[in-house]
């Protein structure tokens, strides 16, 4: 994830198939956001994080640089000693800045990047390296909690844990508090977890962020379309399906669908099924959580987290809040 989400290697082909059959027999249909991200759908990414319309990353690059001091203040918590992990790292364009400013005011850290894909963590290490030389490297692949327990036995440093990006919007509340009690529970009471939420703000803003001019969002979610005929043998006509996103605000939720233009049935040969879609009929494939501070404060506290320090950019329209173990 994440920073994405993660993407599912070959070994698992079976549980995406098995995901697959799942939505697509659904009533509504659905699809995952976390197989958007193979090669094609990480560069669409990449991207999309470009765009104009896709404010995101602006924002947390901006919290970073305009604020790294207090941030390595509350991060270092009276010394400048702590392990700096980050779940999902993707390229780390983001976390180089804060590295940048941590290694100038001479903090003693190690920087463990946490990744599904060993290519993206190859490529994030080489970077890193040569930007940074005398920074301590431990990038590890596979699994976030599997990772962070081993990380607690290696060494009893302080565990700074990153869930950047707004990775965490693509969960639903309940995904969220599961996930967020599984960090809990791999951390020390001494450990702190700064994580990337969007906030509610002008509907239009949002919605513009997830349908943009360029088109490139509907290009993101209709490439999971050829990637199960790729991966599945499915004969899907990606023509046939529109890209069409909304917000809701009384909820504070983005959700995209890829909507049939017409009657047509799909055949997928890896669950050995064939599915009808009617004209206009939806499958719902991403949710994008936008958060109050109302909802954060809830989120820790149901977690087992307080806060302890929030970080916003110059509009507000992103906060990355910094948790402590309550
Ligand atoms: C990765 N994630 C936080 C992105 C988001 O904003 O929900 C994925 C994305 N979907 C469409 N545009 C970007």
């Amino acid at each position: 994830m994440h920073d994405r989400m993660a993407s599912i290697p070959t070994t698992e082909l079976s549980q995406f198939a098995s995901d697959v059959l799942t939505g697509l027999s659904a009533k509504p249909k659905y699809l995952s956001s976390k197989y958007f991200y193979d090669d094609e759908g990480s560069r669409l990414f990449q991207e999309i994080m470009k765009l104009p319309e896709y404010y995101l990353t602006g924002c947390e690059m901006e919290i970073f640089t305009s604020q790294a001091s207090d941030i390595h203040d509350a991060l270092a918590n009276g010394d400048g000693r702590f392990d700096l992990i980050e779940l999902g790292a993707g390229d780390g364009t983001k976390t180089a800045v804060l590295i940048d400013h941590f290694l100038a005011r001479k903090a003693d850290i190690t920087y463990s990047p946490i990744d599904i894909s060993q290519e993206a963590l190859d490529a994030l290490t080489a970077t890193f390296t040569a930007r940074f030389p005398d920074l301590r490297m431990d990038a590890r692949q596979g699994d976030y909690f599997k990772i962070l327990r081993s990380l607690r036995e290696m060494s009893s440093r302080r565990k700074v844990l990153l869930f950047l990006g707004s990775n965490i919007g693509n969960f639903d509340r309940e995904q969220a508090v599961s996930f967020f009690r599984s960090l809990r529970e791999a951390m020390s009471n001494d450990d702190l977890l700064l994580i990337g939420f969007d906030l509610q703000k002008d509907p239009h803003v949002i919605a513009a962020a997830y349908d943009d001019g360029e088109g490139v969002t509907a290009k993101f979610n209709l490439n999971l379309l050829t990637r199960i005929n790729r991966e599945l043998g499915g004969d899907f006509d990606a023509d046939k399906f529109l890209h069409y996103a909304n917000y809701r605000p009384n909820e504070g939720s983005a959700r995209s669908f890829l909507i049939s233009r017409e009657d047509q049935a799909v055949t997928i040969d890896a669950v050995g099924k064939s599915f009808d879609f009617k004209q206009w009929e939806p499958v719902f494939m991403e949710i994008s959580q936008k958060y109050s501070m109302e909802m954060i404060g809830s989120l820790a506290r149901d977690s087992g987290f307080e806060i302890k320090q929030n970080f916003f950019d110059s509009r507000k329209y992103y906060c990355d809040s910094l948790w402590r173990v309550a």
